[in-house]
């Protein structure tokens, strides 16, 4: 197969464009690509600064790379979970993370749970959970928390992640079997600050599938984390990617084409619901928006954990 820009031997062969193209051109076509995005969706701009949340994984280091080269503001911000899994998940994808940076000169903001809160993911999630289940949305919840009070407290415009098309997709399968109102109409490549304590979200790689992250970062020679998280084994997601990876082997486009068409009739008037202005109060701990009056779940998860710790100190034995 050869490069349909300039007959060299081709590397990457996008099927749903119709597209074959050199290394050379492909790591030009692909941050064009993103750029368009960022465009169509008025995501950003040049001036503002962006905080690149970053796992040490292709998408979000590729992600950050292209945004880099392209001349956006970033700063990167990586967050230690403290997940082990029997192959020390955390470390290597923060050592990732620091080698991405400190190579290109960018700045990386490090937070590591268990030493600001006292409590690593697991940990925590053992303590609220009793040990049942999968960490996962103690997880999600507190990756936001931490994403939205460093954008905030950075004074950053916008905090970008590096979701891919296939997350997109899995997502709106999901939302869409269970017609999830209230979360397809939020699900957008880009999500306004609706209140002070929240920072504009924006997805540059919502129409990138995730082979072409790969391939960027290999091609790049960007060295990332192969791993997944221990913990998404077995995820619904990563069933409906699996789907939806059939779906796209027998007729490609089909993910490019579902999550599009999706934006299309939610811009035509499709979903009558329009997102609810929700009355938020400002967390009496943090001050970050919460649904109930009070402590938000991040805070209110934290006094539980420690709580829990320090009944579980052992007394010093008291001098006679
Ligand atoms: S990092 Fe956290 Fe994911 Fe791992 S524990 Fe679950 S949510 S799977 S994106
Ligand atoms: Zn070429
Ligand atoms: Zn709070």
């Amino acid at each position: 197969m050869r490069c349909r820009k300039c007959g060299a031997k081709a590397v990457m062969n996008m099927r749903q464009h119709k597209l074959a193209l050199c290394k050379e051109h492909y790591l030009e076509w692909l941050p064009e690509q993103v750029e368009r995005a960022i465009e169509k969706y008025a995501m950003f701009g040049r001036e503002e600064r962006i905080l690149v949340a970053v796992s040490g994984g292709k998408d979000s280091l590729s992600l950050w790379d292209i945004l880099h080269r392209l001349g956006y503001k970033t700063e990167g911000l990586y967050i230690g979970l403290g997940i082990d899994g029997g192959v020390d998940y955390s470390v290597a994808s923060g050592e990732r993370c620091k080698q991405f940076a400190s190579q290109r000169g960018l700045n990386l903001q490090l937070v590591d749970i268990a030493e600001v809160y006292g409590a690593s993911i697991p940990e925590a999630a053992g303590i609220s959970n009793r040990g049942r289940g999968k960490p996962c949305s103690l997880c999600g919840m507190v990756k936001r928390h931490v994403m939205n009070r460093v954008a905030r407290d950075g004074g950053f415009d916008v905090l970008v992640t590096g979701h891919n098309l296939d997350d997109e997709v899995a997502v709106l399968m999901q939302n869409t079997l269970h017609w999830a109102g209230g979360y397809l109409v939020r699900q957008a490549p880009v999500l306004p600050a609706s209140h002070p304590g929240l920072a504009r979200k924006a997805k540059p790689f919502c129409r990138t599938y995730e082979r072409e992250t790969a391939a960027y970062a290999l091609l790049r020679g960007i060295d990332y984390i192969y791993d997944e998280c221990p913990h998404a084994v077995g995820s619904t997601t990563l069933y409906y990617k699996d789907v939806l990876n059939e779906m796209e082997a027998k007729r490609p486009g089909a993910k490019l084409q579902f999550y599009l068409t999706f934006l299309e009739a939610k811009e035509a008037g499709l979903f009558a619901l329009r997102p609810e202005p929700e009355v938020l109060n400002a967390c009496e701990t943090c001050g970050q928006p919460t649904s109930a009056p009070g402590k938000c779940a991040f805070c209110r998860l934290w006094d539980k954990v420690h709580e829990v710790k320090e009944a579980s100190v052992p007394q010093q034995p008291q001098p006679a």
